[in-house]
């Protein structure tokens, strides 16, 4: 070990005590895989030495390779021999958890001869969730240590367990004193000082083999498109079948597969895309941030109690506010439901739901609002009727509090116009259900002052939410890439295609639904004039038959009780009605024609946000396509996709349907550029 390297050493009564110091999380970059190599020869070369303990300092064992690494030239030693060295060393390694043992961080404590873990400690192979599976040994050890039903859900998941949990499985072999960890592990290696090191290599595959292809048909649509879960239970099944040494030849070939295939640079892009969405360009990370104590929400609607949810939850007090007793009584009463319904799934505990509940003060009177440090509006889609409730709470709000309006689309700067303090006003665009769904549009306003936007931000994070910034313009990032889409798929549907038939085509590219069966979902008759009697259009004309979608039992496509679509004589009748109606003649649409007109006309629009600045970068649009619309992770979001596609063919097919073609995506086609970073 050099003398800047992040691995020490120290002794302690004839055990080496082995610690990396690898901020932020300990990842096994070169240094420190060689540090630890190092640390082990001189265990093994020292007499006085009797055993070893590795641990980590800060906040977390090792959480994994280094992706920064990926892509780039190996170094030696690679992390598999590491937790091979370690493995074959002749006196006992303890390993020493406290944090997130995660990916390869777990399999340097599989190589580790036993494990120590403190109560709050978690162990998992989140590999699958980056589109690749543990690549040094994990998916060997872990059958042999934990049992094939435990690896087979770990690493086809990435869900880590709790040391509690590691311990029943025979993944850590002695839970610590939260606070004694080094302690307790000594003693540890103390006790076994002397005895023939147990290698997990060594120890039997034990647990019920037809476990795997159960979990596999049990999760087939969860793991509907991705490739690494199925590689993942493919070599726990090798652990199995093959001598350990095999089952390693077997999880290499299947690592560098995934490792050089486009899911995994998708899923790693996204990885980083997400953590990149929170830095906001030009403001300091350690700006001062405003006080978010105590939060108000205005409106006790399906968004305004989705919203409250998500603050009590984080142990935030929220004061709601309602027009009417009514809707205040049943908007509250559906909070209480929810998490009702979430206790009986074993979400939260009973005491929690009644915290969460107590800390919720629901009032008729907007002046409660008088000390909250946020105040979320979420009344109405109308500009008048919000107007007039930020000009009220402009006279109630304390100085310093920030004033977001949940608006899906509306402008902010003609929100925070009727106030005097548009620089406290901001947009909080939650997606439905909003204490469901992560994404989180912050929409700033030309006047949003810097801490405000960075408060938020913060506070966006505390409530597990993935915050974007974006800037003000009709649907901001994703509402305003899903309209071409939408009207594009209308368009098709004129020309001959089916609802069925364009749906498809958006399922099988990996969407959770395609557009009409979440028109269906989401109701189509939002936004509708509500009068039958006007019928300019296939949507009046569906909505004056009362097919509003899911909710009516019927709406692009019939309904059986079970809510199962199926396609609709009334709806093809209309839509051949408009199609004659505007001499649209009918023909044979390709599936092909129908990616070229609905998928690249998103990119289109994503080029044309970049190129107005209401995203800061191509990877925000992915963020926000993957967190709020479903796009499949393992294509990285419409930039990354479009850069995987081929700009120059996107801009190929947009040009042969006649579409007018963002500049800035017809200067990455010409020079051959990417949007986003390749990983
Ligand atoms: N490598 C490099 N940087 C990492 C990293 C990693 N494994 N994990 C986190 N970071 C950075 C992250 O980018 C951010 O940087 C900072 O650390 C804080 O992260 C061979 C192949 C550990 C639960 O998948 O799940 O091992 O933005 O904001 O919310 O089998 O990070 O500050 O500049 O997420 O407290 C497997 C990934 C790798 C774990 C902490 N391991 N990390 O969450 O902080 S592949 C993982 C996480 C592998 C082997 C295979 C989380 C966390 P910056 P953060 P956090």
């Amino acid at each position: 070990m050099t003398n800047n390297s992040p691995i020490t050493t120290e002794v302690r009564d004839g055990i080496l005590i082995v610690t990396s110091n690898n901020p932020p999380v300990n990842a096994l970059g070169a240094a420190v895989r060689q540090g630890l190599a190092a640390a082990i020869d001189q265990l093994e070369g020292d007499d006085e030495l009797k055993a070893a303990v590795i641990r980590c300092e800060g906040r977390t064992f090792f959480a994994g390779a280094d992706i920064t690494e990926f892509g780039k030239p190996p170094v030696e030693p690679m992390l598999p021999a590491v937790v091979d060295k370690i493995e074959a060393s002749r006196k006992p390694v303890v390993g020493a958890i406290h944090g997130t043992a995660l990916g390869g961080g777990l399999e340097v404590a599989l190589g580790c001869h036993y494990r120590v873990a403190v109560p709050s400690a978690k162990l998992g192979v989140p590999e699958v969730k980056l589109g690749l599976l543990p690549g040094a040994g994990g998916t060997q050890r872990l059958p042999r240590v934990a049992g094939i039903e435990a690896a087979a859900e770990m690493c086809a998941t990435g869900t880590p367990l709790g040391a509690k949990k590691a311990a029943e499985v025979g993944l850590v072999d002695k839970i610590a004193g939260e606070e004694s960890l080094l302690d307790d592990a000594l003693g540890f290696a103390k006790g076994v000082v002397g005895t023939e090191p147990r290698r997990s290599r060594e120890m039997p595959v034990h647990g019920d083999p037809a476990f795997i292809q159960k979990f596999a048909t049990d999760n087939a649509k969860k793991f509907r498109g991705f490739d690494a879960p199925a590689a993942n239970l493919r070599c726990v099944q090798a652990a199995v079948e093959l001598p350990f040494d095999q089952g390693i030849a077997f999880e290499r070939q299947e690592f560098m597969k995934l490792m050089f295939g486009t899911q995994s640079a998708a899923q790693r892009h996204i990885f980083f895309a997400e953590r990149q969405a929170a830095k906001i360009d030009g403001i300091p990370e350690d700006i001062q941030l405003r006080p978010n104590k105590k939060v108000g929400v205005i409106g006790a609607g399906t968004m305004g109690g989705g919203i409250s949810m998500n603050f009590l939850q984080a142990g935030i007090p929220v004061t709601i506010v309602e027009a009417a007793q009514e809707n205040l009584d049943r908007g509250t009463a559906t909070i209480r439901k929810n998490y009702d319904a979430s206790a009986a799934k074993g979400r939260f505990k009973p005491e929690q739901v009644e915290a969460f509940m107590g800390a919720l003060t629901p009032t008729l009177d907007l002046e409660a609002l008088a000390d909250c440090d946020l105040i979320i509006e979420a009344i109405f889609e109308n500009m008048d009727v919000k107007k007039e409730m930020f000009a009220r709470l402009d006279k109630v709000a304390k100085p310093g509090a920030i004033l977001a309006s949940n608006t899906s689309y509306l402008d902010i700067n003609e929100i925070a116009a009727v106030t005097g303090r548009p620089q406290d006003v901001l947009g909080m665009h939650f997606f439905s259900p909003a204490n469901v769904m992560k994404l989180l549009e912050v929409v700033r306003g030309d006047k949003t002052a810097p801490d405000v936007l960075a408060t938020v931000m913060a506070l966006s994070k505390k409530i597990g939410k993935v915050a974007v910034i974006a800037g003000v313009c009709d649907g901001f990032i994703g509402n305003r890439m899903l309209k071409p889409r939408q009207v594009e798929a209308m368009k098709l549907l004129m020309e001959g295609a089916t609802p069925a038939q364009i749906d498809k085509v958006h399922v099988d590219f990996g969407m959770p639904m395609g557009p009409f069966q979440m028109s269906d979902l989401a109701g189509v008759d939002i936004g509708w004039h509500r009068d039958p009697n006007r019928v300019e259009n296939v949507r009046d004309a569906l909505c004056a038959k009362g097919r509003w979608g899911q909710k009516t039992g019927k709406g692009f496509y019939d309904y059986d009780e079970k809510r199962r679509p199926s396609p609709s004589a009334e709806v093809q009748a209309i839509l051949d009605e408009f199609a004659a109606k505007s001499g649209t003649a009918k023909r044979e649409i390709s599936d092909e024609e129908i990616v070229e007109r609905t998928l690249y006309p998103m990119v289109n629009e994503g080029a044309l946000i970049l190129e107005e600045g209401i995203a800061q970068r191509a990877s925000d649009i992915d963020v926000v396509w993957i967190y709020g619309y479903g796009w499949p992770v393992y294509r990285g979001g419409p930039m990354f996709w479009a850069d995987t596609e081929g700009n120059d063919k996107i801009v190929a097919g947009l040009e042969k349907h006649g579409f007018k073609v963002a500049k800035l995506l017809k200067e990455k086609a010409e020079k051959k550029e990417r949007f986003t970073r390749a990983v």
